[in-house]
């Protein structure tokens, strides 16, 4: 069988500041424990994510830092890079939407579906700020929403009611540049994507997908319902990718740049462009990723994100694609996530509530964050993060089950056996049992990683765990040791093969800690995924191979570093 391709993109995270834990766990964190599990069952995998860099969240973002645009997004791409391989996210490229790359592929996309007579100039009617001698795109004004009346809702989406809005529509306007409400509403020109031709394609297209699940394809269907509307592609801005033809500014959008959402999905090819530069297999490497005239039809491609960006990615970003007429791989899985919430409300990157990527990494490890936000992942509904929750989570998940499992085994071989994998006696009907268990329970966690359920995953690989530890308690090592040194050994080399097994299937969700398992009983980390079931998955070590007790792998979190925690990041009432 051909060796699988998969690639794998999880939504581009903005560059304005270091991101919080619910950008995390609803995209980059599952892409990368999906990631993992594939490259560890064998499959070519290409795992991207880049900076989203344009529009108004970076040029604000840059004011508000009191630095240039791109000095600013220059920073910020690195601190994201490096806080998210910090977090273990093991992308095969980070990239940035303000690459060359994506500049040239962007304005690629405008000039063909202007020639297959999706894109057409319009006159706009637009927000336009007197005092500031300029438009007031998206962002740069705020206002009442006229949904829901919250006093503070940004031009393009109302952060209280979810509802996307038009910076005219805003009422009591104002400028987020001076403050002023000097508005008026002036026309320009701006150039429109016909998505409302499209909509036919998209919902053949949508019904396709069959394995698209609940939440991504009702998102999907509801905008198809409402019907597509014709979208503007273009912004009065200065920072972003100009709207050129063939290296040609366009007449009269020279102070003007596409708009990032028509951008920011290109990236995601663009990445796997920059990714291939300067690589062994030459620069068009990227293409056997995303053409499908050039070998793309055999890949599987997987997108992860938040469901606010399902309508960009089922919707908007297939009519550039399809639109196109060119031979563009499209998503073969949309996974979505609801919220991540903190307490009863949001995080919020503008009012920093919550805990950011940062600071989770001050207080503890990577995995201890990894763990709880895969096994708490808002799939089926909203999850919602508390101090008291992850504390309870941590300690009996990490400290108790795993951590306890692994230093009970590795310590009992230590001293009773002089730290080798001990030889002699022969398997019996406990350890057959125990064969049959972990086959099944190894099925299952392939089962549910593979159609990317990372609750029912996370829970699959918990009952792993606890059978290792049941299996400890119920074979009693340190009781047959008395009496019976060969049972003894059996349970032993059976324990530390669960133990190399565990580092195995654990590396997805907590790859540091695996790695630090797997080389306490001389295994490589990653290791390849089990693939056989029963006897055959519980390889044992081979007798005689040194082992020895790593440190203590997860620390219980304790009531004082809880009342510490809520007093710094706020709690409840935050
Ligand atoms: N940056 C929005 C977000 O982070 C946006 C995603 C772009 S994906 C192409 O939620
Ligand atoms: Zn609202």
């Amino acid at each position: 069988m051909p060796q699988p391709r998969i690639l794998i993109t999880s939504a581009l995270p903005y560059i304005n500041g270091v991101k919080h834990l619910g950008n995390l766990a609803g995209s980059m964190l599952p892409a990368d424990i999906y990631a993992r599990f594939q490259r560890a069952r064998g499959a070519e995998v290409l795992c991207l994510c880049a900076t989203d860099e344009h529009g108004t969240p970076a040029e604000l973002a840059a004011a508000a830092a009191g630095q240039d645009v791109r000095t600013y997004c220059d920073e910020q791409h690195t601190i994201q890079r490096e806080i998210g391989e910090r977090f273990g996210l093991s992308w095969d490229w980070f990239g940035r939407s303000s690459s060359d790359q994506n500049r040239r592929l962007t304005q690629h996309f405008a000039a063909v579906l202007e020639d297959r007579g999706l894109v057409e100039e319009r006159t706009d009617r637009m927000v336009y700020s007197v005092t500031d001698a300029r438009f007031l795109p998206d962002r740069y004004v705020e206002g009442r929403c006229p949904i829901c009346g919250y006093d503070r809702a940004r031009g393009d989406q109302c952060d209280n009611c979810g509802s996307l809005l038009d910076p005219v529509d805003l009422l009591e306007p104002y400028s987020t540049i001076s403050g002023s409400r000097d508005i008026e509403v002036r026309d320009t020109r701006h150039l429109y994507l016909l998505q409302t031709r499209m909509q036919d394609r998209i919902r053949a297209w949508v019904d396709q997908r069959s394995d698209w699940q609940p939440l991504a394809r009702s998102i999907a269907l509801k905008h198809l319902d409402e019907g597509l509307i014709d979208r503007g592609i273009t912004r009065d801005l200065s920072w972003g990718v100009p709207v050129c033809r063939d290296g040609a500014p366009r007449p009269g959008f020279e102070s003007k740049v596409f708009y990032v959402w028509f951008d920011a999905p290109v990236e995601y090819i663009a990445c796997a462009a920059e990714w291939a530069e300067g690589r062994r297999e030459g620069q068009g490497a990227w293409r056997r990723w995303w053409r499908l005239d050039e070998g793309a039809e055999d890949v599987r491609y997987v997108q992860f994100m938040g469901k606010d960006n399902v309508a960009f990615h089922s919707v908007s970003f297939p009519v550039t694609l399809l639109g196109s007429e060119e031979p563009w791989k499209t998503v073969d899985v949309l996974k979505a996530f609801n919220w991540l919430n903190w307490y009863g409300g949001k995080f919020s990157t503008s009012q920093q509530r919550g805990v950011f990527m940062d600071a989770a990494l001050e207080l503890l490890p990577a995995d201890y964050w990894r763990w709880y936000l895969s096994a708490n992942a808002p799939e089926g509904s909203d999850s919602a993060f508390t101090w008291e929750h992850f504390q309870s989570v941590v300690n009996k998940d990490l400290a108790d089950v795993f951590g306890n499992f692994v230093n009970r085994i590795l310590k009992f071989a230590e001293t009773r056996f002089e730290g080798v994998v001990p030889e002699g006696g022969q398997p019996g009907e406990r350890e057959h049992r125990l064969y049959a268990d972990i086959g099944a329970g190894l099925a299952e966690l392939a089962a549910q990683m593979e159609t990317m359920e990372l609750r029912k995953s996370a829970q699959a690989l918990r009952a792993l765990w606890v059978l290792g530890n049941e299996y400890l308690t119920e074979a009693a090592p340190w009781t047959a040791i008395k009496t019976d040194r060969e049972r003894a050994a059996v349970v032993v080399r059976t324990g530390l093969g669960l133990v190399a097994l565990f580092a195995a299937v654990s590396q997805p969700f907590i790859p540091f800690t695996a790695a630090v398992v797997a080389e306490a009983v001389g295994e490589a980390s990653p290791a390849p995924w089990p693939d056989a079931h029963g006897e055959a998955a519980l390889r044992l070590l081979p007798p005689g191979r040194p082992v020895r007790a790593p440190a203590v792998l997860f620390r219980k979190i304790d009531d004082a570093q809880v009342a510490e925690w809520t007093a710094r990041f706020g709690g409840p009432e935050a």
